[in-house]
């Protein structure tokens, strides 16, 4: 069994991994100012030119990006290559009913399978494993991507892809997988089902797990790993830079190593858009330095956290971060989905609704349950029952279409939620997702 997946790279020494990213940095700026009219725009206001970027050292001067930009250009602004040359589009909700669309050429795909099966091999994954994807396939990065690094290591890869969990055990148990790659939420819940169903973990092979896609404690992960039988692995990752493998944990399970040779991350005071030395808590920023079809530039993830670059006792030398510990934007993840309040409160606009909403989140049997409590009028609220629970309904399944996940609706009378002197509060968010 291999210990790492690109030795070379995951163990090189700081200067070589500098002197690859500086490369690769002047290589895509000088890209992306060729071929796409957004970021020449956005430089040249800023006053840089692709001259001015010689190494690492020039990051800071250039502009950041942002979501905004993404939905800004939608669905093919940011592109830097010829549709001709995208293989494979992905995409993920934005802060309104519009996606953010991403592409990727073959080179991209080989990328992005090269970052899943570090993470895998990192979990202690061969081509002897059965590696089960539970991650949803389909827009969202997850399955697929994961399916990228499991075909890439050669190992037998099982694309069951989200739902259906008591098939997902049969499943599990008949292919005897030993790789679970699914939400930390999800792994729980299939822990549950197994329970329910009588079953054991000593009745599925399962070795390793690698969860991420959404926030979670280490208790949850030892939960998972006692209750399942296996090691929990980390990763991180986002639809606008590549999808889950920008960061994976090794054995030491003490954060998530970044895969430098294609992202350089960098961290920021969230509020001043300054750079914050190596250990100090701020945004999360990553410039892509190998991809064609979408190289962000400085893109600001509005997840805080902290990176460094201690020893590893897997003797990795790729700098770490820490989980994300929150978000500085009001982005909620439910059941590994992203959603904004700012897409309920549209919803809930156009279908006629006032704005005295709020949106409770809670997790019961490891599933996150939201529920919208909207109130009404005093003249609808006097309608019959069955006609409150129709309105009730419709509001259900317009959310459902635009979220892509089934929420509940609570109609309520005038004046019930509390009033805010401040702020109005839009989420109140009963999870526990941090240690
Ligand atoms: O969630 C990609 C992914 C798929 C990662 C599978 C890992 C596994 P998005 O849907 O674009 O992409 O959501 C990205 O999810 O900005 C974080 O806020 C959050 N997130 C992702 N991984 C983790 C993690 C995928 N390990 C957003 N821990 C990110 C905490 C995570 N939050």
């Amino acid at each position: 069994m291999h210990r790492y997946y690109q030795p070379e790279i995951e163990t090189a020494s700081r200067e070589t991994i500098r002197a690859l990213q500086s490369e690769r940095l002047v290589r895509t700026v000088r890209h992306v100012y060729e071929n796409v009219p957004f970021y020449r725009a956005k430089m040249e206001s800023a006053g840089v030119t692709p001259d001015d970027i010689r190494s690492v050292d020039d990051l800071h001067r250039l502009p950041f990006s942002c979501k905004q930009d993404l939905r800004d250009t939608y669905p093919y602004g940011l592109f830097a290559v010829p549709l001709k040359d995208v293989v494979r589009l992905h995409a993920s909700s934005g802060t309104t009913g519009k996606q953010i669309v991403v592409g990727y050429t073959r080179h991209d795909l080989e990328i992005w399978s090269d970052c899943f099966a570090r993470a895998l091999v990192a979990a202690g994954a061969s081509d002897e494993d059965i590696v089960h994807i539970s991650y949803g396939y389909g827009l969202f990065t997850g399955g697929l991507g994961a399916d990228l690094g499991a075909q890439r290591i050669g190992a037998t890869t099982v694309p069951v892809s989200s739902g259906n969990t008591q098939r997902q055990i049969t499943i599990l148990r008949d292919f005897g997988s030993t790789v679970l790659c699914c939400t930390p939420s999800y792994a729980l819940h299939i822990a549950e089902v197994l329970e329910e169903m009588g079953l054991t973990k000593d009745d599925i092979r399962l070795r390793a797990g690698i969860f991420g896609a959404e926030p979670w404690t280490n208790e949850m992960r030892r939960q998972i790993e006692q209750k399942l039988g296996l090691k929990a692995f980390d990763i991180y990752g986002l639809t606008e830079i590549v999808g889950p493998g920008v960061a994976f944990e090794c054995e030491e399970q003490t954060g998530m190593h970044v895969n430098e040779d294609n992202f350089i991350v960098e961290v920021i005071d969230p509020e001043t858009g300054e750079v914050l030395p190596e250990g100090t808590q701020g945004e999360l920023v990553f410039t892509c330095i190998t991809k064609e079809a979408f190289p962000v530039l400085r893109y600001r993830t509005r997840d805080v956290g902290v990176v460094s670059r201690g020893t590893c006792s897997c003797g990795r030398t790729l700098l770490k971060m820490t989980k994300p510990r929150g978000r500085t934007d009001d982005m909620l993840i439910i059941r590994g989905v992203n959603v904004f309040p700012s897409q309920i409160e549209t919803v809930l606009i156009e279908k006629g609704y006032t704005a005295n909403y709020q949106i409770v989140v809670d997790r019961a049997n490891n599933t996150d349950l939201v529920e919208v409590q909207v109130e009404i009028s005093r003249e609808i609220f006097s309608d019959t029952v069955k006609n409150l629970t129709k309105k009730g309904r419709e509001l259900e399944e317009a959310l459902k279409s635009l979220l892509g996940i089934a929420v509940k609706v609570k109609l309520l009378e005038p004046n019930t939620l509390t009033r805010s002197t401040g702020k109005a509060v839009r989420v109140v968010d009963k999870r526990k997702l941090l240690d």
